[in-house]
């Protein structure tokens, strides 16, 4: 029996049973009676016009029951179009997104047909034989020239390609630039990657045509929001569609938007009449998913002769592909960078520019942080040369400028209100944990046996589980709340549904252990549901490192009321004060002279009370609770890696990994450590190794894994992890996020501590990834 205080806990993940044995339920391993398969046509051209389809000889073949277009597809669902508040947003630009596209294709990979077939095999080999003329058309592949006048267009009635450009100076950048002691100015370069989920999307659809209602199985980070958009796009009351995430094998903000294929799969299943199933094959996933973090910045700085911040100036360019994914909109990371920029330092002058610019592309939607490890990146990269400039040590630099305990609460100049923080207390336990300076005196040691070693340094904060205000003010149609419901049942066990979904981050156990707490009950007693619109009360999701503040403060808030009534109808059977009765091991009692097991009120409250309860009371245990976070919570962390570059292969070896952060009050240290080892995993991807390339005519030359290289066991060290917890004073629980702040350092970290290793030629890396042959080629330049 697992009882007591469990918030904070090391408690193991009660999910692992059935997801290490191999017994998850993924979309994959369903099956209903009379299910067909479909496979989706998707171009294999840029842009270009559709002409005839001639589908006789699929449909000629053994096993093949349809074979369906866009304009077939385009009469039972409107398109996906994402759209932000215009007087917010003036030079946003929305577009439609049909499910199989119509009459053009807009991104190599975009969906032309669908074959259904008795199985995958068999749609395969049809789709073979499904004849499509393609006119091509000029493809926008590089963002820079698609912003020239003559340009192609990749949605006509745009006029040009700019999704979007947002420009804001605070403060006064220009006399703060034009008293400093130096401007130290870089370009930086993050390449398009992706997020890489274990398990591709998967849908599985079944429609009843007699009753007009729709169940969808969806790989989804977001269920309730899949099913209000399915309402609206296929013109359904939302009350007869189910969306249903079973099991989800990684989503890391991917599967964190609407994705035409289910919007697809749901339509296909109207149309056939049948159960339908789609599996994403890895092909489609690199080229038909969601890509990330292809931007191209030019930013500034200008200091005082101490290594001071006095100003700053960002300019941000991505290339987001062809179509918005919704909600986010293909804006939204340019955007999230830009604002992300000043991060934990004292900056009070700043303007910036994002551009969002549409290309011929697959469409670039959320990734683990989002914008905020591309402005690490920046700041990080800038501050480590302006220390080079003025001869400080980087940590030194950083002392000056983070800001200190004392400064909270502190107004960032984007009008973010910081109310506590552990800055420096973070970079100063990191910097005992590698030892910084040790490792500064062997470096010069080993430099001279030719050996190069450097150690990089990356402090950020994020913005984590965004309160409904926050998207208002930023004109997004996205609410922040949350959701949970705490159900006893006559036996004294406790279903707990929260409307977040769980893919990775051990919900099932984290929301018991909170739940365990407030309601005094064994963790063992309390079984988590997620993930069904039909069981959980109206939820918004995983994503933006929200579910621990969020859905934490939802289960605290349902179990509270729970607990309440609990302490009355105790207080009622046992004729006492219920201010006496504390909640503990599952049972209701007065410390030292009586009580009641809470399995026994659950009986007689919900099963036999035979009308003994409180005076006018309801019966049943249950309670729901909508929980709304502050506009903006606030976590932190220093990483600080250490690396050897062979300067003769150019390969580069990360030594040692610590990252010490603060996300609040700890609910499992363990699985925070998890997030965090996998967040650095991935980040160490995207700053070495991951790359899509595009060749000039827009077709993606990465599309398997001999040639998009993931980080593996030999490129990830030990991550070595260091807790400090301040907790929130505005949240719930005192939580903060953590599922993404792994992921947003390692950018900066990793470029740091290469061009530390290769100060002596001179070189600083700012392109990610920095690949073997990139640092070759800088060092043959440099001598
Ligand atoms: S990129 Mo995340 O699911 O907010």
């Amino acid at each position: 029996m697992i009882t007591g205080k469990l918030v904070g806990a090391r408690v193991n993940r009660v999910e692992d049973p059935r997801l290490v044995t191999g017994q998850g339920n993924y979309v994959a391993g369903m099956k209903l009676p009379d299910m067909v398969e479909m496979t989706i046509i998707r171009s294999q051209e840029a842009h270009a016009k559709i002409g005839a389809i001639d589908s006789s000889a699929a449909l000629a073949l053994a096993g093949v029951h349809a074979v369906i277009t866009g304009a077939q597809v385009a009469e039972f669902a409107k398109p996906l179009r994402a759209e932000l508040d215009p007087e917010l947003n003036p030079t946003f630009k929305a577009c439609d997104w049909y499910p199989l596209a119509v009459d053009r294709v807009r991104y190599c990979g975009e969906g032309i047909a669908v074959v259904v077939a008795d199985n995958r095999y068999i749609a395969e080999d049809a789709a073979e034989l499904v004849e499509i003329e393609l006119e091509p058309l000029p493809a926008v592949v590089d963002p820079i020239a698609a912003q020239n006048q003559d340009s192609a267009l990749v949605h006509e009635e745009w006029g040009d390609n700019v999704l979007s450009e947002v420009a804001m100076e605070l403060g006064d950048t220009e006399s703060a630039f034009s008293g400093a002691h130096k401007l130290i100015k870089q370009r930086f370069h993050t390449g398009r990657h992706w997020a890489v989920p274990l398990e591709g999307r998967a849908c599985l659809a079944d429609f009843d045509k007699v009753r007009n209602q729709l169940t969808l199985n969806s790989s989804t980070q977001m269920p309730h929001l899949v099913r209000t958009e399915l309402s609206a796009l296929l013109d359904m009351p939302e009350n007869n569609i189910r969306v249903v995430a079973p099991d989800v094998g990684g989503g890391f903000g991917l599967k964190a938007s609407l994705m035409p294929e289910e919007v697809l799969t749901a339509t296909i299943a109207k149309i056939v009449g049948r159960p339908i199933r789609w599996i994403e094959d890895r092909f489609e996933s690199f080229t038909a998913s969601f890509h990330a973090k292809e931007e191209y910045i030019e930013a500034e700085l200008a200091v005082d002769a101490d290594g001071r911040l006095l100003a700053a100036r960002y300019r941000g360019m991505a290339d987001v592909g062809a179509y918005n994914a919704y909600p986010w909109t293909s804006s939204f990371e340019p955007i999230h960078a830009a604002q992300m920029f000043p991060g934990p330092y004292q900056l009070q002058h700043y303007d910036f520019n994002a551009k969002s610019i549409a290309t011929n592309k697959t469409t670039m939607s959320t990734y683990r942080g989002v914008g905020a490890p591309i402005s690490n990146l920046v700041m990080e990269g800038l501050l480590d040369a302006a220390a080079v400039e003025l001869q400080l040590d980087p940590i030194d630099i950083r002392r000056r400028n983070l800001i200190t305990n004392e400064q909270f609460p502190y107004t960032s100049v984007t009008g973010l209100v910081y109310e506590e923080g552990s800055y420096l207390e973070c970079l100063e336990r990191a910097a005992e944990m590698i030892g910084y300076e040790d490792f500064r005196a062997q470096q010069q040691k080993l430099r001279d046996q030719g050996i190069y070693q450097g150690i990089g340094i990356s402090c950020y904060n994020e913005i984590t589980a965004a309160g409904s205000a926050y998207w208002g003010s930023i004109g997004a149609p996205i609410a922040g709340y949350e959701s949970a419901n705490v159900k006893f049942d006559p036996s004294g066990h406790v279903t707990l549904y929260v409307g977040t979904h769980s893919h990775g981050q051990a919900h099932e156990t984290i929301y018991a252990q909170i739940a365990a707490d407030e309601l005094g009950m064994p963790m063992d007693r309390i079984s988590v549901r997620l993930g069904d619109t039909a069981e959980s009360p109206y939820g918004r999701g995983t994503w933006a490192s929200r579910a621990a503040v969020a859905g934490g403060g939802a289960v605290i808030g349902a179990s509270q009321k729970v607990a309440q009534k609990i302490k009355l109808i105790a207080a009622h059977l046992l004729d006492v004060d219920a201010e006496n009765i504390e909640l503990v091991d599952g049972y209701a009692r007065v410390p030292e002279t009586t009580g009641l097991s809470i399995a026994e009120i659950a009986r007689q409250t919900i099963y036999s009370h035979a009308g003994n309860l409180p005076e006018g009371m309801e019966p049943g245990l249950e309670a729901t609770h909508f929980y709304e976070p502050p506009l903006v919570t606030i976590p932190n962390a220093t990483h600080i890696a250490t690396v050897e570059v062979d300067i003769d292969t150019g390969r580069t070896k990360i030594m040692r990994y610590v990252v010490v952060e603060d996300c609040g009050t700890l609910i499992n240290p363990m699985v925070v450590d998890g997030q965090i080892a996998g967040g650095v995993a991935q980040g160490i991807g995207g700053a070495l190794l991951e790359e899509i390339v595009y060749d000039e005519n827009g077709q993606p030359l990465t599309t398997t894994f001999m040639d998009y290289l993931m980080p593996s066991t030999t490129e990830v060290p030990r991550i070595e992890i260091g807790h400090i917890e301040t907790p929130s004073p505005h949240t719930a629980g005192g939580f903060k996020g953590c599922g993404e702040g792994g992921a947003i350092a390692a950018f900066g970290v990793i470029a740091n501590a290469v061009s530390d290793a290769l100060a002596p030629f001179g070189i600083r890396m700012t392109d990610l990834p920095i690949t073997p042959s990139a640092i070759r080629a800088k060092i043959k330049a440099a001598s």
